[in-house]
């Protein structure tokens, strides 16, 4: 079940209720590696969920899947060069501590080149890679004990684009 606006142990995640015009015109890119695939596709699926329940339409969310989460950021920044520019990326990917040596620099490669594109584009780039020790801890935030990382990516995505709305308003 998607939830409402609800306080989680990770932060608010209210829906917004966009005006409709404002709703129509954005476009949001989701990139999801494929590492760790049955936890990114269902990352994907939770995600998307949320997006279409809020007035989305299908032709607004375009998916690139790559080969892990080291991908990621190159494949955004190709999101953010379309003669469309999207206006946010979704992130999802998830490295298990494990199984993955380098897991701390991947990980942190990913939050550097995302957050570097964030500012460079001025989009929002949504951090939706999870960093586990194991497959466990993983499916707990995929609608366990730590909510659903997919869903809660797509309300941040929301919420921004939404706050981005407001401040054009206001210049
Ligand atoms: N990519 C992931 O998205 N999650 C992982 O847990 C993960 N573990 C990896 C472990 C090793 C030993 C290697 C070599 C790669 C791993 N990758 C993982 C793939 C990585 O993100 C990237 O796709 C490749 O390194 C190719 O650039």
């Amino acid at each position: 079940m998607i939830p409402d606006g609800s306080w989680t142990k990770t932060g608010f995640h209210h829906s917004p209720s966009p005006s409709v015009q404002v709703l129509d015109r954005w476009r949001i890119g989701i990139v999801v590696a494929l590492w760790n695939r049955e936890i990114t596709e269902e990352l994907e699926r939770g995600c998307r969920a949320v997006l279409l329940e809020r007035g989305l339409r299908e032709d607004q969310i375009e998916t690139y899947q790559v080969p892990g989460c080291f991908e990621i950021p190159v494949a955004s920044s190709w999101f953010c060069s379309l003669k469309s520019p999207v206006d946010a990326v979704i992130a999802l990917g998830c490295l298990i501590k494990g199984e993955t040596p380098h897991f701390d620099l991947i990980a942190e490669a990913v939050n550097r080149g995302l957050m570097d594109l964030s500012l460079r584009e001025g989009r929002p780039m949504v951090n939706g890679v999870l960093t586990v020790l194991d497959t466990e801890q993983a499916n707990q935030r995929l609608g366990g004990a730590h909510g659903h990382k997919g869903q809660e990516a797509a309300y941040t995505a929301l919420q921004m684009l939404e706050l981005r709305s407001q401040t054009l308003q206001a210049t």
